[in-house]
Parts: C-alpha cells; sequence; structure tokens
C-alpha cells in the first residue's frame, strides 16, 4: 500500500460576534488565560483589516480524507494523539478513551465546533478523535475522524446522531408480550441501512413463541442476509450464539421497550444491563436534558452501546421517499417502475408489485413498505396469515 495521498484545502472560519479586535488586544493576557481557544486563534493566520479591527473570517488548513472525501482540520500530529468517545454530553464535553485504555475528560476546541456542519452532532459516542492532552485527566479534542457509520434519530432537520462508528446493530423484537410488529423491525432496518450499519434481528421470548408461526419472518431475513437470532433471555436459549456475534465487534441494541434487551444484555454479560439502565436513569432527571449514550466494553471483547430511553418512534430519521431504496432486495424491482415517481401501491406497471408476484420479493416485507410509508408501522399483521399464503 502507497502513502496517502491527501489534497489540501482552505478553510474560511467565521469569527464569533464577541471575539472584538479591542478588547483582544487591550486584554492580551488575561484572554488568554481566560480561553485557550481565543490564544490558538490570535497566532498566526489571521488578518487584520485596515482599520486594525481583526477580520470576521480565518483561515484555517483542511485536508481530504480520502475514504469519505470529507474536508477534515490540519492538526498537528506530533502534539496529538488518538482517541475514542465514549461518551459526550452536549456540543463541548466528551470522555474519551485513549490508545492505552485511560480516560480523559475533553472538551472540543472552538474551531472543532465551528466546522461542524451540524452543531447538535460535534462529537458524539463512538466517535474516533485526535486530542491533545492539557492535563493527567482531560484533554481538547482538535479533530473528529470522518465517520464510518451513524444511527441517527429524528427528522432530517432535527437529526440526532446517536452513535457513531458501531458495525451492527442487534434489532431486539419479542415474539410475544409486546406482540411482533414486522414492520417496526423493517423499519429499524431501514435506519441501520441508511447509516451504514450491518443488522440483525434477534427475536426474544422464544418461550412465548410458537417457532412454525416466526419460520416466514425467519427464511425472508436470512434470504436478505440479515442474521436473525431466537433468544430466551430467562432460560439462556441463543445467548452463546448472540455473544458469540459480539465478540471484537461494536454493537448498538435497539428495538421497543420492554421486549428483553436489558435482560439479554444481563444474559451475555452479568450487569450489563443493569449499567445501561443507570446510564438512562441519571440523564432522565430533567426531562429535557440530553440523554447519555455510551460505550460499554464488553469482558470477552467489542463495545455494546444500550439506546435507553429513546422511543422508537424518534428513532427515524429516514424520509418517506428513501424508504423503497433502503428495502435492499426492492432496489433492482424499483428500477422497473414505469412512473420515475411510483409509490409501489396502486401505479400500473410496477416493478416493485411485479417483484411481489413473481414471489422474489416477499409479501410480507412489501406489506411493511406499505405500512412504513403510510405511518402505519405499529399496528399488528398475523405471521399466520402468511404462512398460509
Ligand atoms: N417470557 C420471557 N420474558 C422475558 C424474556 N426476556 C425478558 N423478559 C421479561 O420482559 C420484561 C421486559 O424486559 P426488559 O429486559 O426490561 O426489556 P427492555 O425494555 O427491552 O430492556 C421483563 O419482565 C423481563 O423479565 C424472555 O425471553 N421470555
Ligand atoms: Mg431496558
Ligand atoms: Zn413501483
Amino acid at each position: 500500500m502507497g502513502a496517502k495521498k491527501k489534497s489540501r484545502k482552505k478553510l474560511r472560519v467565521r469569527f464569533h460576534k464577541n471575539r472584538e479586535a479591542k478588547a483582544r488586544i487591550q486584554n492580551l493576557t488575561r484572554k488568554v488565560a481566560d480561553d485557550l481557544e481565543d490564544a490558538e486563534l490570535l497566532t498566526g493566520q489571521e488578518r487584520l483589516s485596515g482599520k486594525g479591527e481583526t477580520a470576521k473570517y480565518r483561515t484555517v488548513i483542511g485536508e481530504v480524507d480520502e475514504a469519505s472525501g470529507e474536508t477534515v482540520l490540519m492538526v498537528d500530529l506530533q502534539t496529538c494523539e488518538a482517541g475514542r468517545v465514549l461518551s459526550s454530553i452536549g456540543a463541548n464535553h466528551c470522555q474519551v478513551q485513549t490508545a492505552t485504555g485511560g480516560l480523559l475528560q475533553c472538551s472540543v476546541r472552538r474551531v472543532v465546533r465551528t466546522l461542524s456542519r451540524d452543531s447538535r452532532n460535534v462529537v458524539v459516542a463512538g466517535d474516533q478523535v485526535l486530542y491533545s492532552r492539557t492535563d493527567e485527566s482531560s484533554g481538547v479534542i482538535e479533530r473528529v475522524e470522518p465517520r464510518r457509520t451513524a444511527l441517527s434519530r429524528g427528522s432530517r432537520r432535527r437529526a440526532h446522531i446517536i452513535v457513531a462508528n458501531v458495525d451492527q446493530a442487534v434489532i431486539v423484537a419479542s415474539a410475544a408480550e409486546p406482540a411482533l410488529k414486522p414492520a417496526l423491525i423493517d423499519r429499524f432496518l431501514c435506519s441501520t441501512e441508511k447509516g451504514g450499519i450491518q443488522g440483525i434481528v434477534c427475536i426474544n421470548k422464544l418461550d412465548l413463541a410458537n417457532r412454525v408461526e416466526l419460520q416466514p419472518l425467519l427464511g425472508q431475513y436470512a434470504r436478505l442476509n440479515y442474521p436473525v437470532l431466537l433468544t430466551n433471555a430467562i432460560s439462556g436459549e441463543g445467548i452463546d450464539e448472540l455473544r458469540r456475534l459480539l465478540r471484537n465487534k461494536e454493537t448498538v441494541f435497539t428495538g421497543q421497550s420492554g421486549v428483553g434487551k436489558t435482560s439479554l444484555l444481563n444474559a451475555i454479560q452479568p450487569g450489563l444491563g443493569r449499567r445501561t439502565a443507570e446510564v438512562s436513569e441519571d440523564s432522565q432527571k430533567g426531562r429535557h436534558t440530553t440523554r447519555v449514550t455510551e460505550l460499554i466494553a464488553l469482558e470477552q471483547g467489542g463495545w455494546v452501546v444500550d439506546t435507553p430511553g429513546i422511543r422508537q418512534l424518534q428513532l427515524w430519521d429516514v424520509q418517506t421517499e428513501e424508504v423503497e431504496g433502503l428495502f435492499v432486495e426492492f432496489r433492482p424491482f424499483v428500477a422497473l417502475c414505469h412512473f420515475p415517481d411510483c409509490s409501489h401501491t396502486h401505479e400500473q406497471n410496477c416493478g416493485v408489485k411485479q417483484g411481489v408476484d413473481l414471489g422474489m420479493i416477499s409479501p410480507l416485507r412489501y406489506e411493511s413498505y406499505l405500512r412504513i410509508t403510510q405511518g402505519d408501522e405499529e399496528s399488528l399483521f398475523s405471521l399466520a396469515d402468511w404462512r398460509r399464503r
């Protein structure tokens, strides 16, 4: 492998209104002591306008990351170390694990926040970062690396990244109590497809199920290359297999409340579910405070992230018109539709409906698609009916 080619790019960073040139020059020493970030801004690259006022913009140097095409800040690699964000609180504070396993409380360099496209998602759990150390237990984030994957919630304008760079998502559903809602599983799969995360379907409470009835569901996911697990968190059935899937991987657990996520985590490793539950209780002291999402290490190697307190309806940053592309098996058929804006419901010459008729698209998945695009995914449809087809 050859050396990475990087192209450099000048980035214009807008100053904050409170950065008055006069105040700074008069009170430079105090300012620097107050705010290291201002000290950084006073070095080198800033220009002064004719009137002696600081220009509104500063130029910093970025480089284009080859893998993602995103521009990242150039930083002094001599003084920075690489780390992993385990949890973050707001846009400016996070806990970082260092390469040697230590923990640092970090703040975020203002220029990193300024350059972030979205102020809500400057630094999130799971981010790979470069930081400089300020003392034994703290540091400053100098750069956030482009995200390989992301799981988000909220709508497009308010999208909030829950966790970045995880490998896979275990989508937990229960066979009963609460009843199995296939369209909800498929909606979670849309979110993970969108975020570049491998989806795994886990049907828990197997003791309450009729396995034969589950068969069509299991078959369709297996054909789509989504691993399917059947578990009973109480008896331990299926837990070894689940544990094997998690080894040395980074996995987010998601699914409706009451399906057994906490019980499964405790079955995987004693105390694991309790730890993730504590995180959610803390964050709910204030009703509207940011919820803390945390990466927790597995003894066998790997990390898990719970999604406590996030109602599944919020876990949705997909637009209706995107859904057809996130149903992976629909893609080749969508191209065959006569109308470019086909909704695959009532139209003539619809490729997707032909795919269903030919048995190449599961009628169960098509039903999910209809419910998701019509906002009706919470309602039930009987698996037994599909088995009889
Ligand atoms: N019968 C049965 N009950 C389970 C199973 N797993 C969890 N439960 C119960 O389901 C309820 C909700 O479980 P919990 O782990 O808190 O679900 P969470 O909200 O997804 O974290 C609890 O009463 C559990 O004891 C299972 O495999 N079988
Ligand atoms: Mg729970
Ligand atoms: Zn169509």
